[in-house]
């Protein structure tokens, strides 16, 4: 029953032109999980797939960021924090939204979208958002070398990884005090990130905010899987380009550019790191970011073969569903959100850099992915070694990005009593004016 219920998760988390991550935890709409969740749509539903991103894009701000949440105003104020109350922004659609990104993996959502269903009018509506998404990032956040910086944990989408510990340490939280967390409502804290790292993340927050959503504050990365889709953004933009007639040569530049930017900059001791822009200094950590540039079409074949290595050695891909960060480190937590249990967006993207080079591993890791869900549902993490769910139930990404997974791989990689498929789910029925507010 994978499938069905996997569409179930999904059906009952749409808020009628987007879908939430999680009805409790998260109830407004994430930037980077609509990305995930329209790829998984897009194999049942890729009317719902457009909605999805149209919605989203339908808050971007004038300068181009996407913003990574846009807040529901039928929700009740105060359901999540920290709330529109606190970020005190609007896009020019009226939107309340926050003032932070998070990864672009929106362009190649878009491609895929439009590959289940072929639809020029809608690659033509998104392509010149997805350009500007992009080129809010090359204005605001590129470094000399060419590489891009977020400015709070939160825009990496790996929130608390052991990888942000050192660079934290330069954040005083002695303002943020005051605020109640809503996310303890609904999950354990020892799932969760501590009081300090919110106390840091609420001091960040404050001072972008304040400064205009202008000026970074006293973290500033660049981060290894921001910066690969951002790659693979323009990779993207390029293939979207072509097929609209429009000129692919800069987007297959910058995409090139980026790439090379990455192997020298931040390519170190069999993994990518990520670089503190304010120390200049290697964060010498062993995050999963460090695996996601497998995702880039020009990366060189011998760095390749480099994470491949560390994948199968110091992840153990081979055994286990990919872990956030590398088990045999001393910050490795396997219950702890991005401290180290496996959460399927980071697996799918690298399942997807393994499937052409390693399509052995790719299956492999499929397999793991799957096998987690089919003993503890769509929860939001996992612990790599016993499988056990952690975080939310009815996860979306979740959801979607097993969709997607078995669209392509199969089940049968699957013990028999995991593999009652429902193949139906490709025809479910769908009323016509799905998505409509935001598809027209
Ligand atoms: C988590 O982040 C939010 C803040 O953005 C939170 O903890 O409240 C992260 O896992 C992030 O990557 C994800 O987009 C978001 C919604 O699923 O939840």
């Amino acid at each position: 029953m994978i499938l069905r219920d996997a569409v179930r998760v999904l059906v009952s988390n749409w808020d009628g032109a987007h879908t939430v991550p999680s009805r409790r935890l998260y109830p407004h709409q994430w930037s980077w999980d609509s990305a995930f969740i329209a790829i998984g749509n897009a194999r049942w539903s890729p009317r719902r797939a457009r909605s999805e991103l149209l919605s989203l894009f339908g808050a971007q701000w004038a300068d181009g960021r996407v913003p990574h949440i846009v807040f529901n105003p039928r929700v009740p104020a105060g359901s999540y924090f920290p709330d529109q109350g606190f970020w005190q922004a609007k896009a020019p659609s009226g939107a309340e939204t926050s003032g932070i990104v998070q990864p672009p993996v929106h362009a190649l959502a878009a491609w895929k979208t439009h590959l289940a269903e072929p639809d020029t009018a809608f690659l033509r509506r998104i392509y010149p958002r997805l350009v500007a998404q992009q080129e809010f990032l090359r204005r605001d956040r590129r470094s000399p070398e060419g590489l891009i910086s977020v400015v709070h944990p939160w825009e990496s989408g790996m929130d608390n990884s052991p990888a942000w510990d050192r660079p934290l340490r330069a954040v005083q939280a002695g303002g943020a005090s005051g605020f109640t967390r809503r996310d303890l409502d609904s999950v354990s804290a020892d799932e969760r990130p501590t009081d300090r790292d919110y106390a840091q993340y609420i001091e960040l927050a404050t001072a972008y905010r304040d400064s205009g959503y202008t000026d970074p504050g006293a973290f500033e990365v660049e981060d290894p899987l921001f910066n690969a889709a951002y790659g693979l953004a323009e990779s993207t933009l390029a293939k979207i380009a072509n097929t609209l007639g429009l000129d692919a040569e800069p987007h297959e530049r910058e995409a090139e550019a980026i790439t090379l930017a990455m192997v020298e900059h931040l390519f170190d001791g069999g993994l990518f790191q990520a670089r503190d822009v304010r120390t200049g200094e290697l964060t010498d950590t062993a995050s999963a970011a460090g695996l996601t540039p497998l995702i880039l079409p020009g990366l060189p074949a011998d760095v390749a073969e480099v994470l491949i290595a560390t994948a199968l050695d110091r992840f153990q891909i081979k055994d286990l569903p990919l872990p956030s960060y590398a088990p045999d480190t001393p910050e490795f937590d396997p219950a702890r959100y991005w401290r180290g249990p496996s959460w399927i967006n980071v697996s799918w993207i690298v399942w997807q850099g393994l499937k052409d080079r390693r399509p052995d591993l790719a299956a492999t890791l499929a397999d793991s992915v799957l096998s987690a869900v089919v003993k503890s549902g769509f929860r939001e993490y996992f612990d790599p070694y016993t499988l056990r769910g952690h975080g939310c139930r009815d996860f979306s990404w979740s959801a979607a990005l097993v969709l997607d997974m078995v669209a392509e791989h199969g089940l049968h990689g699957l013990k028999p009593s995991g593999r009652e498929a429902g193949q139906e789910v490709w025809s479910i029925g769908e009323p016509h004016q799905i998505g409509d507010h935001a598809l027209t």
